[in-house]
């Protein structure tokens, strides 16, 4: 921390989409925080979020992680990256945030969980920010009550405007079902502990993967979700949950504030991508991190395990991809 305050100095890795909009937040809304500096692979990259936000550049991620300037880490590079740069993190003995996933491979969270347990303190969070989503959050307090029974099925549905340009088939289940992943089993408070993977035919919008793909998770207590992935929908960022009970369902409410009627339609905008829909849990999480920081307060945000857990349940999603859906165990 800065001397003579708890102000916690960030830095932060990766300044693509998530990292320039994190950098942003951290210097915009978060309190307790301020933002050091920035690093890319990109350097020119970096130095428009550096210039634009008053911070200063490091030449690469080893010399940000390393300086004395920066107290905690916030890693939003590319997947491939996440270990190493974590790992990093984790000798140097500065906390980190890293963005989803963990890492693409089991084995890569593997050795992160046991480097951070061989030093004994909670160093790792994990940006499964689903779980500081108003929405979400109102989901798992509902199931918490016992009001609607136990909870039977659960309809979701994740899309997307346009895919990313890497990762193929496997990409979409590395990358973004993770998100679904923690979110039904953090909902139900619950691991998965079987799933099987479905395809219908596939749009033609996207040469490089199977889209839509529909994954099935079922969890300790019985409960099966339905998940369908559609990273190429076009009309907008849509993701929709229902949770069916024993004496009643719970929604997610879409994010469309308003509709307009206008000449004999109504209509309402869908967003075009994922951010307007998360800002709010994009600066709950960044805070709760900064705060577990400055005073060690536990807080929702996700650990070590639960991104292990998540990229061991895509892992098995994986191997159901090519075994022509069967249903395949999630080893614990
Ligand atoms: C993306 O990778 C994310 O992490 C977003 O949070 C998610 O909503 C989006 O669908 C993913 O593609």
């Amino acid at each position: 921390m800065s001397a003579g305050t708890s102000t916690v100095r960030v830095g932060v890795v990766g300044t693509g989409v998530m990292g320039a909009d994190h950098a942003s937040r951290l210097r915009a809304s978060v309190g307790g925080a301020t933002l050091v500096g920035v690093t890319d692979i990109d350097p020119s990259r970096a130095a428009v979020t550096a210039d634009a936000l008053g911070a200063r550049t490091f030449d690469d991620a080893e010399s940000l992680i390393g300086s004395d300037e920066v107290d905690a880490v916030l890693v939003a590079s590319h997947d491939s990256a996440h270990a190493e740069q974590v790992l990093a993190c984790i000798e140097a003995g500065k906390p980190v945030l890293c963005e989803k996933p963990l890492a693409p491979s089991l084995a890569e969270c593997e050795r992160i969980v046991a480097a951070e347990a061989a030093t004994g303190a909670e160093l790792v969070s994990v940006g499964f920010m689903r779980r500081f989503h108003q929405g979400f959050t109102a989901l798992r307090a509902q199931l918490s009550t016992g009001e609607l029974g136990a909870p039977l099925l659960i309809h979701g549905s994740h899309r997307n405007v346009a895919s990313y340009p890497f990762g193929g088939s496997e990409g979409t289940i590395t990358n973004t079902a993770v998100h679904d992943i923690d979110i039904v089993g953090w909902m139900l408070d619950e691991p998965v502990v079987e799933v099987s993977w479905h395809a219908p035919r596939t749009t033609g919008l996207d040469d490089a993967r199977q889209d839509p793909q529909l994954i099935h998770l079922r969890t300790t207590g019985g409960t099966l979700a339905a998940v369908e992935l559609f990273v190429n929908a076009r009309y907008g960022y849509d993701t929709r949950y229902e949770v069916v009970c024993e004496r009643g369902a719970a929604h997610l409410r879409p994010l469309q504030p308003i509709s307009v009627d206008h000449e004999l339609m109504r209509r309402t905008t869908h967003p075009t991508d994922w951010r307007p829909f998360y800002a709010d849990a994009y600066r709950a999480e960044l805070q709760a991190w900064v705060d577990s920081v400055r005073t060690g307060a536990t807080t929702d945000l996700a650990r070590s395990r639960d991104g292990l857990r998540a990229t061991r349940v895509a892992e098995a999603l994986i191997r159901s991809m090519h075994a022509d859906g069967a249903r395949v165990a999630v080893g614990q």
